[in-house]
């Protein structure tokens, strides 16, 4: 797992992959298909990987991403939509609110148990908007500018999949993607998108932010990216 020789490894990366102990690797490895590439989410050097406090850790593919107060925040629902949406913050509050108690795991290995997690069940979001036949995809943006992130349709009807408003009873902070962020409870968290800005219902599933990067697009838990075997058993 050696770093190639000449690949433009910044300061950055080297803390990433130095806080990543065990499970860093070098980042001309990454793109190759199999283990490895499920190993680390530093492809690129501009991944944020903090350590923290219950489990989680921090993650942000963008240096900084601007703290939006739930007082400014707008959540647009846009595409093949009868009633084009913006949602306030308080609006989603208006809407049926959901609790799931599940855990949070990222295809890198760690995994958060019992996270409760509320806000609004994504298929109510659809809903009030109204999604025309045609609509076959739901694709996210963060306001990061950057993340993307997409769903089937049918699988954004679940009922495990929230726009999230709170995580551990208590408003999602910015680190964690609040004011607003997806929560796709049976998929590894990079389809959670964090900081969530847009929902656009689309004619088919385009590849996130990750999955360009080689991730699976379906990515139910134990069920993708190569590793089953280490994860269920
Ligand atoms: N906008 C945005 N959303 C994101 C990511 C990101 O880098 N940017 N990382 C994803 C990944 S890989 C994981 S595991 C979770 C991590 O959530 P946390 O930072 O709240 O722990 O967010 C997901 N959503
Ligand atoms: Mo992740």
């Amino acid at each position: 797992m050696g770093q190639e020789k000449g690949s433009p490894v910044g300061r950055r990366v080297m803390l990433g992959v130095i806080g990543l102990g065990a499970a860093g690797v070098a980042v001309g490895s990454f793109l190759q298909r199999g283990v490895d590439k499920v190993l680390s989410h530093a492809p690129s050097g501009v991944t944020d990987f903090i350590p923290a406090a219950g489990g989680f850790r921090y993650y942000s593919v963008v240096d900084s991403v601007r703290n939006v107060h739930a007082d400014d925040y707008t959540l647009t629902v846009s595409g093949l939509v009868e009633r084009p949406l913006k949602l306030s913050f308080d609006d989603l509050g208006r809407l049926p609110q959901t609790r799931l108690v599940r855990d949070f795991q990222c295809v890198t290995g760690w995994r958060v148990y019992g996270v409760p997690w509320s806000g609004v069940s994504l298929s109510k979001v659809l809903d009030a908007a109204g999604v025309k036949p045609a609509a076959r995809a739901v694709r996210f943006t963060s306001f990061d500018g950057t993340y993307t992130e997409s769903l089937t349709l049918d699988q954004a009807r679940r009922p495990d999949i929230l726009v999230a408003t709170r995580m551990y009873d208590k408003p999602v902070t910015h680190a964690h993607g609040g004011p607003v962020r997806l929560y796709v409870a049976p998929m590894y968290g990079y389809k959670s998108c964090k900081w969530l800005g847009g929902i656009q219902l689309v004619d088919h599933v385009e590849p996130g932010y990750w999955e360009n990067l080689g991730y699976d697009v379906d990515a139910w838990v134990g069920h993708s990216n190569g590793r089953d075997d280490e994860r269920t058993s």
